[in-house]
């Protein structure tokens, strides 16, 4: 009888990961016969949502009353759930019991953000089911959590480009999104044929930095260099400090233009390459959270930005379009990408199908213009962390769905009515195809709430929305 093609994937992935192993990629071979490992990615641009999602996650995996959608958790295949120490020691732990206190402690507030890579270990007594289980009992399978900024991963597009090449298209970028005056106002006065002078570069790239962090406020996703944004312990340094520049007739060596060529190549070279190498080659399954209700709320935009987020992170996942990364991956995929617009209790459920058709739209769009044919994929709504009840109001003698929570800013109870999204997403997609600055159908509101003081019942997690979809999707399959 032929073996199932899935069966052949998996002795290919296995033979890899011991290959790996002896090139001291980090999985020892001891633990990849005996447990299997599974290293789900999370990412997403800051404010996406990945500390509350994995925090909540792991909730829910310890504690899975509300899991029903986890085909092992539902079936009763997992046995036990319990945090363990992590495989790498250089890699900062997820702090997992502060956030998880933060969130659900008797004064709920959101946990501080982070700005670097960290790393869980989250280890599942597993039973399968029917014949198998009884035969061989329980199996233990370690979900590696490895929490990175979306950022860094936009920059695998720098890679494919020189130095020119990006200061062109950043340049072209200027005058559609807010917040590049005072950049184009030091650019007018830098000539980048002239001889570089240290503090000239310093107030230059501080103008370009201040620009991607106005960009970044206003709802867009495409902002690269990432570490521009979150330079973590390299801040002040030389491979942060440069900025794009219109590529002057001559060159000469020592000149402005030279340096920040230079520069770009080192930051290529000794940023975004060694986190590529350490932490993005290991991942099997991958979550790439998403704030869609925020860049909708900016505007059709950020939402033509957000969908060049999303084809440039599908373009990374995708094996061949990138030698350098071809050649680190060497066979090695990764199987499963979740694209999910968090923060859905923003919405009435009766809106939610409609979010995730703009998702699923967006995500397609994506895949088409990234010529994408690699992992699985898919995408829908989720909250990590349910912070509203549903409430329906009569305004003008019309039923109107909203959301109450407590607001952030006030401490006050209000109810949310955000705006109706189209039934097709075309709709809103019609407008970001033709640039258009404003929504022409609608507006959408959004408003910041605190979560919610809860009360748990023994065996239940913090309340969400599809999070358990979600874990289905990304591993569930491995649990079985
Ligand atoms: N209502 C609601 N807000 C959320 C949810 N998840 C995240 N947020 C909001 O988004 C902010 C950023 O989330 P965080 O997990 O810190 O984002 P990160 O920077 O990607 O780690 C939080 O402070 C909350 O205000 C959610 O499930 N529901
Ligand atoms: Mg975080």
């Amino acid at each position: 009888m032929a073996q199932p093609a899935e069966e052949h994937v998996r002795i290919g992935d296995f033979a890899d990961e011991v290959t790996r192993g002896v090139e001291a990629i980090g999985s020892s071979i001891s633990e990849t016969f005996m447990e299997p490992v599974i290293r789900l990615g999370v990412t997403g641009l800051s404010r996406a949502g990945k500390t509350v999602f994995i925090t909540s996650l792991v909730a829910n995996l310890m504690e899975r009353g509300r899991m029903p959608q986890l085909r092992a958790a539902a079936a009763g295949a997992i046995q036990a759930a319990y945090l363990q120490p992590q495989p790498d020691d250089t890699v900062p732990r997820f702090d997992y019991e502060n956030h998880l206190q933060a969130l659900t402690g008797a004064n709920p507030h959101w946990p501080e953000s982070t700005r670097a890579v960290s790393e869980l270990r989250l280890s599942l007594r597993v039973r399968p089911a029917g014949l198998l289980g009884s035969v061989t009992g329980p199996r233990t399978v370690h979900l590696d959590i490895v929490d990175y900024p979306g950022e860094w991963l936009l920059d695998l597009s720098l890679l494919e480009k020189s130095y020119a090449e990006w200061s062109e298209e950043t340049l072209a970028r200027l005058d559609e999104r807010p917040g590049s005056e005072a950049f184009r106002a030091k650019l007018s006065q830098t000539n980048p044929a002239a001889e570089l002078e240290e503090p000239a570069v310093q107030a230059l790239s501080a103008a370009f930095t201040g620009y991607l962090h106005a960009a970044r406020a206003a709802g867009y996703s495409d902002c690269t260099p990432g570490r521009f944004l979150l330079p973590g312990d390299l801040a002040g340094s030389p491979v942060l400090t440069f900025a794009p520049l219109p590529k002057p007739g001559q060159t000469p060596r020592g000149s402005l233009w030279r340096e920040m060529d230079r520069r770009y190549e080192a930051y290529q070279r000794e940023v975004v390459k060694p986190f590529f190498r350490e932490h993005f080659a290991r991942i099997d399954r991958q979550v790439v959270l998403i704030d869609a209700l925020g860049a909708i709320h900016a505007g059709p935009r950020a939402v033509a930005d957000l969908r060049r987020a999303m084809t440039e992170i599908l373009g990374a996942f995708r094996p061949g379009r990138n030698a350098w990364l071809t050649s680190l991956l060497t066979g090695r995929r990764v199987e499963r990408i979740l694209f999910a617009a968090t923060k859905a209790d923003h919405l009435h459920h009766s809106q939610h199908a409609r979010l995730t058709a703009i998702m699923q739209a967006l995500m397609r769009d994506a895949r088409r213009r990234a010529d994408f044919a690699g992992a699985d994929t898919a995408a829908m709504a989720i909250a990590a962390l349910r912070a509203t009840v549903e409430e329906t109001r009569t305004h003008e003698g019309e039923p109107l769905d909203c959301v109450r929570g407590t607001l952030l800013e006030t401490g006050r109870q209000a109810a949310l009515y955000p705006g109706e999204l189209p039934e097709d997403p075309a709709v809103l997609l019609e407008d970001v195809q033709q640039n258009a600055e404003r929504w022409l159908e609608a507006d959408y509101n959004i408003m910041h709430f605190a979560p919610a003081r809860l009360t748990l019942r023994p065996g239940e997690g913090p309340p969400h929305i599809r999070l358990d979809k979600a874990a289905e999707f990304l591993f569930g399959d491995r649990l079985r």
